[in-house]
């Protein structure tokens, strides 16, 4: 497929799907499910549903087309070495990274919590890419992923908008991508930080990236 036309604010974007990337952030029963480490924060997990069936969408369309699809997950060795005892230690959760959980151990690799939700399971032979922080390339593999593909794209989605979305697409930016954030694919416990947050990227000239939806993206790979 060449390039095609994707409707995006603050301006239309066209792009090369073979040189785009999906990248779904963090869908995971840790921060989408009761019990997980997003409840033991107080938000209410509810409100990232509304991400599931957009990214689904988007999941779909980015298949179909045969656009290189990377997952990814927050979480931390069991043995916590690779947990900033900073982070470890913030706030008052009414569980800590590594405490136990109905889930597991609270963002623990390998726990049930830390699994990406079923309706989002990624395919056989898509990445999944285990990050530690908030950004999707702080200590990851993923630059070197894309540069090996020559990727020059980024449609990013999951949870949340404000946390891990915004960092990953403000590293991705600073690193030469042109990012694109699918909205309504993209969810927050806090609404307001979510339109903010989207706002924010598209701003004076789109200073992050681009703002879409999982309907445009879907049409344009029509
Ligand atoms: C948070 C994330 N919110 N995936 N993580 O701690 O946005």
């Amino acid at each position: 497929m060449s390039e095609v036309q994707l409707c995006a604010e603050p301006a239309p974007l066209a792009f090369s799907p073979a040189r785009a990337a999906l990248v779904l952030i963090d869908m995971q029963r840790d921060f989408l499910e009761p019990g997980g480490f997003g409840e033991t924060l107080g938000n209410d997990v509810s409100l990232l549903q509304a991400a599931v069936e957009p990214c689904q969408r988007a999941l779909a369309a980015a298949r179909a087309a045969g656009m290189l699809v990377i997952h990814t997950r927050e979480g931390h060795r069991p043995d916590l070495s690779d947990a900033p005892p900073a982070k470890v230690a913030r706030g008052a959760p009414s569980r800590r990274i590594g405490d136990p959980g109905p889930m597991g151990r609270i963002l623990i690799r390998g726990e049930p919590g830390h699994d990406i939700v079923e309706a989002l399971y990624p395919a056989r032979g898509e990445p999944v890419i285990d990050k530690p922080g908030k950004g999707a390339f702080h200590q990851t593999d993923l630059m070197q992923m894309l540069r090996n593909r020559g990727i020059d794209t980024l449609f990013v989605c999951g949870v949340t908008t404000e946390v891990c979305v915004h960092t990953t697409i403000r590293e991705g930016n600073d690193r030469g991508f042109r990012c694109v954030a699918l909205g309504d694919a993209c969810a927050s416990y806090f609404p307001e930080f979510h339109r903010v947050g989207l706002d924010m990227i598209k701003a004076q000239g789109g200073i992050f990236g681009w703002v879409s939806d999982a309907a445009a993206f879907s049409g344009a790979l029509d």
